[in-house]
C-alpha cells in the first residue's frame, strides 16, 4: 500500500512537471483592434508558434490594449511582465530620439523606401534594445500617414486650432508646428476621442481611420505619404534566453514568415482601407501641391530637431539610408 501511494504519488508530481514542462503561457499584449492587419499577423505568428513548439509555448495575443495599453507596452516586456509583445516603438522617441527614425517626414515615403530605411536603422535599433534587455522578433510597417480633418484643408493656416490626436513626439510637434493643439490619445480609444470632439484631426494610416470607422465624425482624409511607422514584436531577454535553441528557430521562423506576410498585408490594406474611407462617406485625396510644399517645409525643421536630438547614431542611420 506504501508503495502504491508511493508511486502514485510520483507519477503525480512527473504529471505536473510534464505539463509544466510542456506548456509556457505566454500573454502577447497589442494596442490596436483584432481586425487591424497588425493585430491579425501577430494571431497568425502566435498560432504559428504554438503549433511549431509543439505546444511548449502557447501563445496568447490580447489586441486593442486589452492587457496593456500601447503606451505600457514596452515597460510590460521590458520588466517582465510579460514575455513577449508588440509596440510601436516611435511612441518612445522622448525617451531616445532614435526609437523615432521612421517618423521624419518625407525622409521614407513610401514601402520600399521604408524597408530600406528599416534595415539602415535596425542594428543601431537592436544595440538600444539589447541595452534595454529587449530583441526584436519582427517589424512590420503601417501604411502611409496622411491627414484626417472634418472639413476641407488646402493649407497650413487652416489648420490653426484644430484638436490634433497625436501618437508620438513627431506627430505632436507636427502640430505644433501647424498652429494646431496636440493630445495624445491610443487608436483604441480615438472613435470616442472624435465622437466627443477631444480631438477633430489626425495624422495616421487609412488603415487606423478605417479600424476606428471615424468617418462616424471626420469628413477629409489627405493622402500624404509622410512617413510609414513600425510596430515591433518584441521579446524579454531573460524570457527568451530560457527558450531551447531548437524552438528559439521556430520562433525565428515564425517571425521571419509574420514579417513578410505582415509588410504584404499592410501594402494590400492601404488601398483598401482608403476604399472603406470613401464608402463610410468621407472625401479620399491626395493633398494638393500647395500644402504638401509647406508641409516639406515643417518636415525639414523636424528632420534638423531630430538629427540634433539622435546625435551620431540617428545620422548615421539616415546616411546609411540615404547612401543605397
Ligand atoms: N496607426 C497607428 C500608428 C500609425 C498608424 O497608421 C495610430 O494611429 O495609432
Amino acid at each position: 500500500m506504501k508503495l502504491l501511494k508511493t508511486l502514485l504519488a510520483a507519477t503525480a508530481l512527473t504529471a505536473v512537471a510534464a505539463s509544466a514542462a510542456q506548456a509556457e503561457k505566454w500573454d502577447m499584449p497589442m494596442a490596436y483592434s483584432a481586425t487591424n492587419f497588425h493585430s491579425e499577423n501577430g494571431a497568425k505568428f502566435a498560432e504559428c508558434v504554438t503549433k511549431g513548439t509543439g505546444g511548449a509555448y502557447e501563445l496568447t495575443t490580447h489586441p486593442s490594449g486589452s492587457l496593456f495599453k500601447g503606451g505600457e507596452i514596452k515597460r510590460a516586456i521590458q520588466t517582465g511582465q510579460v514575455p513577449i509583445g508588440e509596440r510601436l516603438l516611435s511612441g518612445h522617441q522622448n525617451e531616445n530620439a532614435l526609437f523615432g527614425f521612421d517618423s521624419i517626414p518625407f525622409l521614407a515615403t513610401s514601402f520600399d523606401d521604408s524597408v530600406k530605411l528599416y534595415k539602415a536603422a535596425k542594428p543601431a535599433m537592436d544595440k538600444l534594445l539589447a541595452s534595454q534587455g529587449m530583441t526584436i522578433l519582427y517589424a512590420v510597417p503601417w501604411p502611409p500617414q496622411g491627414l484626417y480633418f472634418k472639413k476641407e484643408v488646402t493649407k497650413v493656416a487652416d489648420m490653426k486650432g484644430i484638436k490634433f490626436r497625436s501618437y508620438n513626439t513627431a506627430t505632436a510637434r507636427l502640430a505644433e508646428l501647424t498652429g494646431m493643439l496636440p493630445v495624445q490619445i491610443e487608436a483604441a480609444e480615438i472613435s470616442q476621442a472624435f465622437a466627443t470632439g477631444v480631438a477633430e484631426s489626425m495624422i495616421s494610416s487609412g488603415a487606423t481611420g478605417y479600424d476606428r470607422k471615424v468617418w462616424e465624425s471626420l469628413t477629409h482624409f489627405y493622402e500624404v505619404d509622410a512617413w510609414l511607422p513600425y510596430n515591433y514584436v518584441l521579446v524579454n531577454n531573460d524570457a527568451w534566453s530560457k527558450v531551447s535553441a531548437d524552438n528559439q528557430k521556430v520562433f525565428k521562423d515564425c517571425a521571419a514568415t509574420a514579417e513578410a506576410a505582415g509588410l504584404k498585408a499592410s501594402k494590400a490594406y492601404t488601398q483598401f482601407t482608403l476604399d472603406g474611407l470613401k464608402e463610410g462617406g468621407m472625401t479620399v485625396g491626395r493633398a494638393g501641391d500647395g500644402l504638401v510644399g509647406e508641409l516639406k517645409e515643417i518636415g525639414k525643421t523636424m528632420t534638423t530637431e531630430w538629427l540634433g536630438n539622435a546625435g551620431d547614431e540617428g545620422k548615421a542611420l539616415v546616411d546609411a539610408f540615404n547612401a543605397n
